[in-house]
C-alpha cells in the first residue's frame, strides 16, 4: 500500500529502517534478557535526528508531526517494541509541553528534547488511579511561588532514565477531574526520586519505574496551562499519542508476520517448506491482511490529528484499539505457525507477543479505547 508519505517522510522511514535492521535487531534480545535502558540506541537515533521528527522547527525539531512519528515508532518496533517505546514514550511526555507549554516552557524544554540530549516521561497513572485517571492522589499544594509535591506515580515508562517528566496532580481536591494539574518536573528536583523497577512480561529493554514525590518543591512557572487543566492536559495528549501506541503495535505485528513469513519458507514437513501448505498460506494471508488495515488506520488517524481537526478522540482510541488487538493477534499465529520452536527463547517470534500485549493496555486499555468510542458516537448522535 502506499501512504502518500512526503518526500521527507520517506527519508525518515528510510533511515529509522535502517537502525532498526542493523543496530537494533542484533541486539533486541540482549535486552530484552538484560533489560538494561538502551542508552546506545537512544544515542543513535539522537545522532539520527529522529526524535524531533515531531517537534516544531523553531524549538529544534524537523517540523513533521504524528505521521512522522508513527513512522519512526513502526520502523523501530519492527525490530523490537521494548526500544521503540523508550523512544515513543519521550514524545508520550513532551505531548504535554507541545500542546500546553507557554513559550517560555517551549523555549526552555522542547530543543533538548528534540535533540534527544534529553529524554521525557508522563507521570499520570498511580496504584490506585489506571482507567480511572480522575482518582488521582498525588497532590501539589501552592506555597508562594511553588507547588508542593506528595504522592508516587506507578508504572512510568522511562521512569528513572528521563530527564524531564510531566507531571499531573491534585490542585484542588473538592473539584474532582477539573482540580488536577499538570506540571514540568525535572529530574534532580529534591524531593523527587524513583522507587521499584518493575520486572515486565515485554518491553523489557525499556524501564517502568515508580516516581516518589516527598515535599518536592516545583516553581509556578513549570505549570502548565493553567491550575484546575490537567486531567484535560491527560486526555488531549492521549489524544494524541495512542495512535503512536498504535503504530508501535503495527510495527510488532510486521516484525512477527516477517519472521513467519520467512520461517514457513524455510521449515520443511512432510518433505515440502511449510509455506506451500494453504493452512499456514491462510494464516498468513490474514496476518498480512489484518496488519494492513491497522496499518491504514494508523495512518489515515495520524493524518487527521496533523490536520489539527478539534475531534480525534474517537479516531485515536479506534486506531490504538484495532491495530493492539492486530497485534495480538498476529504475535500468537506467529508462534502457531514456528510452532514448539515459536515457544522457546531461541527463537524471536515468542518476544513479539510478549512485547505485544502491554500495546492493548497502556495509554488505556482497549476496555476504555471501547468507553471513549462510544461515548463519541453517542455525542455525535445527538448532535445531529
Ligand atoms: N478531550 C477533551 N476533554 C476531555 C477528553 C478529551 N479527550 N476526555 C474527557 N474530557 C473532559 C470531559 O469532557 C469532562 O469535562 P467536564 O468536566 O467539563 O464535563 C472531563 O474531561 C472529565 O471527563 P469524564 O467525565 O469523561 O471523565 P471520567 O473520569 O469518566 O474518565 C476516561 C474518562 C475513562 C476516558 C479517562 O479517565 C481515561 O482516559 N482513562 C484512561 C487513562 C489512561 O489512559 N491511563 C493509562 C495511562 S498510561 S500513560
Amino acid at each position: 500500500m502506499d501512504y502518500l508519505f512526503t518526500e521527507n517522510q520517506k527519508m525518515i522511514q528510510e533511515l529509522a529502517r535502517q537502525i532498526a535492521t542493523e543496530k537494533i535487531a542484533p541486539v533486541a534480545a540482549h535486552y530484552d534478557e538484560t533489560e538494561e535502558f538502551p542508552w546506545p540506541i537512544m544515542k543513535i537515533l539522537s545522532e539520527s535526528d529522529l526524535f524531533g521528527v515531531y517537534i516544531e522547527e523553531k524549538y529544534g525539531g524537523t517540523g513533521g508531526g504524528a505521521v512522522d512519528l508513527a513512522i519512526v515508532t513502526e520502523e523501530l518496533s519492527k525490530a523490537c517494541g521494548g526500544i521503540a517505546v523508550c523512544y515513543a514514550a519521550s514524545a508520550l511526555g513532551t505531548y504535554p509541553i507541545i500542546l500546553y507549554g507557554n513559550e517560555e516552557q517551549k523555549k526552555k524544554y522542547l530543543p533538548d528534547l528534540a535533540a534527544g540530549k534529553k529524554i521525557a516521561a508522563f507521570g499520570l497513572t498511580e496504584a490506585g488511579a489506571g482507567s480511572d485517571a480522575g482518582a488521582i492522589a498525588t497532590t501539589a499544594k501552592k506555597d508562594g511561588d511553588y507547588y508542593i509535591l506528595n504522592g508516587t506515580k506507578q508504572w512510568i515508562t522511562n521512569g528513572g532514565e528521563a530527564q524531564i517528566y510531566t507531571v499531573v496532580a491534585i490542585t484542588d481536591k473538592s473539584k474532582g477531574p477539573r482540580g488536577a494539574s499538570a506540571f514540568i518536573v525535572e529530574k534532580g528536583t529534591p524531593g523527587f526520586t524513583f522507587g521499584k523497577k518493575e520486572k515486565k512480561l515485554g518491553i523489557r529493554a525499556s524501564t517502568t519505574n515508580e516516581l516518589i514525590f516527598t515535599d518536592c518543591k516545583v516553581h509556578k512557572d513549570n505549570l502548565l496551562s493553567r491550575e484546575g487543566s490537567g486531567f484535560i492536559v491527560a486526555m488531549k495528549t492521549f489524544d494524541q499519542s495512542r495512535p503512536g501506541v498504535a503504530a508501535q503495535a503495527v510495527g510488532i505485528a510486521q516484525g512477527a508476520l516477517d519472521h513467519a513469513v520467512k520461517y514457513a519458507k524455510e521449515r520443511v514437513q512432510f518433505g515440502k517448506p511449510i509455506s506451500s501448505f494453504q493452512a499456514i498460506q491462510h494464516m498468513l494471508a490474514d496476518m498480512a491482511t489484518q496488519t494492513e488495515a491497522a496499518r491504514a488506520l494508523v495512518y489515515a488517524t495520524a493524518r487527521l490529528v496533523d490536520s489539527g481537526a478539534a475531534k480525534i478522540s474517537k479516531a485515536s482510541a479506534m486506531s490504538k484499539l484495532f491495530a493492539s488487538d492486530v497485534a495480538m493477534k498476529v504475535t500468537t499465529d506467529a508462534i502457531q505457525i514456528f510452532g514448539g520452536y515459536g515457544y522457546m527463547r531461541d527463537y524471536p517470534v515468542e518476544k513479539y507477543m510478549r512485547d505485544a500485549k502491554i500495546t492493548q493496555i497502556y495509554e488505556g486499555t482497549n476496555q476504555i479505547q471501547r468507553n471513549v468510542i462510544a461515548l463519541e458516537l453517542i455525542k455525535e448522535s445527538l448532535s445531529k
